[in-house]
């Protein structure tokens, strides 16, 4: 008999709704969630490829305690209880000789990001860290600065947006798919896309309006439309009037930054900025200046993230149909949202975090994601203190925060490293114990509250057993809590108990989910009255162009402008990104993607190709000052000219995972390990490499 299961896909963690059909316990089709809105249905070639991955024998399969130098390859399998002990009896080691503080873990934002936490705080460690700095971490510091909320707590109205502008932000081949599928709704009503980027991607191709811009200027180009803006009152003056704090500040800060200016900064001609500004002013306040997640990876990120920002306040453009809004929790309808074990009481901690986030010397990120890339460092100088134990929770170090030979460095340091992964990622070859997580198509996670428009709650529920001696999460964590003494903080012995605890005071029962997998808290799009009830938490309670939060911490609001440096001969500045095929560095070995993708090439100009002497398809070495490795010229008139861009994800060393071994160039290994200093993402574009025919 075949069945239905309602769940959430986890090949990249958009974590779309999805409709899982089995029949004799074998996953035979996967699709988006049809009662979902946005889905339709659809699924992206990731979420597809879950089946190949859940078959796919080159997973990990049981727990293994490492036989051998770090990274040797040499395991021995061991069961669970004996994997556990040894991590509890290690830990307890580490903690009673260096303090809680000793012991990081770092992962990408999950469902049991809860249960991370609590196992931190009961050990009194400061150091949890999620992805999150390395992949918005300064957007989430200029929206902070600017509302008073995090970039969590800001979504975008695609579907009824009448002109989108996107720095960078790839959406066709970046995917989520509600995104995507909502934007093709708007641009088959009418709607007016204008894509910017170094080089032409998919998004590019179905553009209204395509600029190649200078990479690193987006700064630049931004200053000039609201220049424009200004100075032709294009802007939304009873909304900017009544929400805005900082016009005239503004005013004179940009009136030095011309569209002539910004032409010989960024390429782009002056008048064509001039008409986006007219263009964009006439359909507001239904426009979007997308935010955007890493096509500003540039060391003044956090300002051409305000700078975007402000563009759609100019156009009141915030909290609207076709607009910005602000994410609406179970709160706003009086409902309640699923506990989390973070709710318990804990010892205080009387230390700063390993990365100082939120203390004077690294004010403005966010503790509660921290800046991973700033942990290798940290180890290295015992700054501000000896860190000793690293576990690794669905988070790849090595091929996420640049210069991995640093990070590699680092890590020798450690006592203890612990991978839970599902996959031979290079971590969990580089570990001393690695536990297999059960995958997302054979586990039961904790609750995602989705706030948005329409607040609503979504459950990840197993679709099969097991393959192999996995197990979930959030019951690894609570296990090792147990050989540790912090077993009080997990009142769960099952995923269902830990369910059930959740939904306690939510008025929802686990049935609830059978349905169509989700419970909404109301039917209707809620928006504030943008009269007189937007619910900012600057101290203004207004829109902060002048920002407390960055004055208060002694950064300008605007600071002048400062050139970006041009390269030289044959030098390039590196930049990276996704494609469709591919999640980070999580998917480049699963049988499918593998097939249609298996290694990264370097997009390269071709008139600089041909000074080179270089042609399509040879092979190419790249150089930067922290490593080098040799891969296929991908040959193109659609790059920018000082740019070259490869693929990341790839140059895979874990060999067990063998159809990724050694393919293709990883960008984390040749990238420099600087960050925005003032938003805390990391500056990944700010890497030159040379490229030479090999
Ligand atoms: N050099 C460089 N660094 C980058 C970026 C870049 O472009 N270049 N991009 C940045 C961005 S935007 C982001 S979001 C981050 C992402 O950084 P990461 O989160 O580190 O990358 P992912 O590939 O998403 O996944 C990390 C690990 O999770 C494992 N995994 C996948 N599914 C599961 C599961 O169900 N359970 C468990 N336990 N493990 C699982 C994968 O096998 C992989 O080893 O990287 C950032 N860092
Ligand atoms: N298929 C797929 N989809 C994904 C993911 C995935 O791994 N695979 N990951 C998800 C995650 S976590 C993220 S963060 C998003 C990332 O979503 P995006 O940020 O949209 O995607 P990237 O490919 O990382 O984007 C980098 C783009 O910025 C451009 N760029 C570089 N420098 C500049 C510049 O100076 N100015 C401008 N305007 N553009 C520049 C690059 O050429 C590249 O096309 O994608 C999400 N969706
Ligand atoms: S965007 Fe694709 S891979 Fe990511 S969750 Fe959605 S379907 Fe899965
Ligand atoms: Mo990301």
């Amino acid at each position: 008999m075949g069945k239905e299961i309602y769940s959430l896909c986890f090949m990249c963690s958009i974590r779309c709704p999805i409709r899982v059909l089995t029949e004799s316990g074998q996953v035979k089709w996967i699709e988006g969630n049809p009662h979902v809105a946005g889905m339709e249905g659809s699924l992206c070639p990731r979420g597809a490829a879950g089946i190949n991955m859940l078959y796919d024998n080159e997973r990990l399969q049981y727990p293994m305690i490492r036989d051998g130098e770090r990274g040797s390859g040499k395991w021995r399998k061991v069961s669970w209880d004996e994997a556990l002990d040894y991590i509890g009896e290690k830990l307890r080691g580490i903690i009673d000789t260096h303090g809680g503080q000793s012991v990081v873990l770092g992962e990408r934002t999950q469902l049991a990001t809860h249960v991370s936490k609590t196992f931190l705080k009961a050990i009194g460690s400061p150091n949890h860290f999620t992805h999150d700095a390395l992949c918005k971490g300064s957007v989430n510091t200029a929206c902070r600065s600017l509302f008073g909320l995090t970039d969590g707590q800001v979504g975008i109205d695609y579907k009824n947006t009448k002109h989108i502008v996107l720095y960078g932000r790839n959406i066709f081949e970046a995917i989520s798919v509600k995104e995507v599928n909502n934007l093709t709704h708007a641009l088959e009503n009418g709607a007016k896309l204008t894509y910017i980027d170094p080089r032409v991607t998919v998004t590019a191709t179905k553009a209204h309006r395509y600029w190649m811009i200078r990479p690193g200027t987006d700064l630049a180009l931004n200053y000039a439309l609201i220049h424009t803006i200004l100075k032709e009152r294009l802007y939304d003056e009873a909304y900017v009037d009544k929400w805005v704090h900082g016009l005239d500040a503004l005013q004179d800060f940009v009136q030095a930054y011309t569209p002539e200016w910004a032409e010989d900064e960024t390429g782009i001609p002056a008048e064509e900025i001039v008409k986006l500004a007219r263009e964009t002013s006439q359909d507001k306040p239904s426009v979007v200046f997308h935010y955007g997640y890493r096509g500003a990876h540039y060391a003044n990120e956090i300002f051409q993230r305000r700078a975007i920002l402000m563009l759609n306040a100019l156009m009141g453009s915030i909290e609207v149909k076709g607009g910005l809004f602000f994410k609406k929790g179970p709160g706003e309808v009086g409902g309640k949202p699923a506990r989390k074990l973070t709710e318990q009481d804990f010892p205080k901690i009387g230390v700063p975090r390993f990365d100082k986030a939120g203390t004077p010397d690294f004010p403005l990120p966010d503790p509660n994601h921290g800046v991973p890339q700033i942990l290798p460092n940290a180890i290295l100088n015992e700054d501000p203190y000896p860190i000793k134990a690293l576990i690794a929770f669905r988070f790849e170090p090595l091929g996420s925060i640049p210069d991995a030979s640093l990070t590699k460095k680092a890590l020798e340091q450690l006592d203890l490293i612990v991978t839970i992964d599902i996959n031979h990622s290079d971590i969990a070859s580089y570990s001393d114990v690695v536990l297999p997580e059960s995958c997302y198509l054979e586990r039961t996670d904790c609750f995602q509250q989705a706030n948005g428009l329409k607040p609503q709650m979504f459950l990840r529920r197993k679709a099969v057993e097991p393959r192999y001696d996995t197990r979930d999460g959030a019951m690894i964590l609570k296990q090792i809590g147990e050989r540790i003494g912090i077993g009080d903080y997990f009142p769960y012995e099952s995923m269902e108990e830990l369910l059930q605890w959740q939904l306690e005071g939510t008025g929802f029962g686990l049935d609830d989910f059978d349905a169509k997998g989700f419970v909404a808290y109301g039917k209707e799009k809620i928006f504030w009255d943008r009269g007189d009830g937007l619910k900012l938490k600057t101290p203004s309670g207004k829109i902060e162009f002048t920002s407390s939060l960055l004055e208060d911490a002694g950064f300008e609001s605007f600071p002048a402008y400062g050139p970006v440096q041009r390269p030289s001969g044959n030098e390039f500045r590196l930049v990276t990104g996704r494609v469709a095929l591919h999640t980070h560095v999580s998917t480049q070995n699963n049988p499918y993607l593998n097939e249609i993708v298996p290694e990264n090439t370097l997009w390269i100009n071709s008139a600089k190709a041909s000074e080179l002497g270089i042609q399509d398809k040879d092979l190419v070495e790249v150089a930067s000052t922290r490593g080098s490795g040799q891969l296929k010229a991908h040959v193109t008139d659609l790059i920018h000219p000082e740019t070259v861009f490869m693929l990341h994800g790839f140059g895979h060393q874990a060999k067990r995972a063998s159809r990724s071994y050694n393919r293709g160039v990883s960008d984390s290994f040749l990238q420099e390990n600087v960050s925005d200093t003032v938003g805390g993402s990391p500056a990944l574009h700010e890497t030159f490499v040379t490229v030479t025919p090999v």
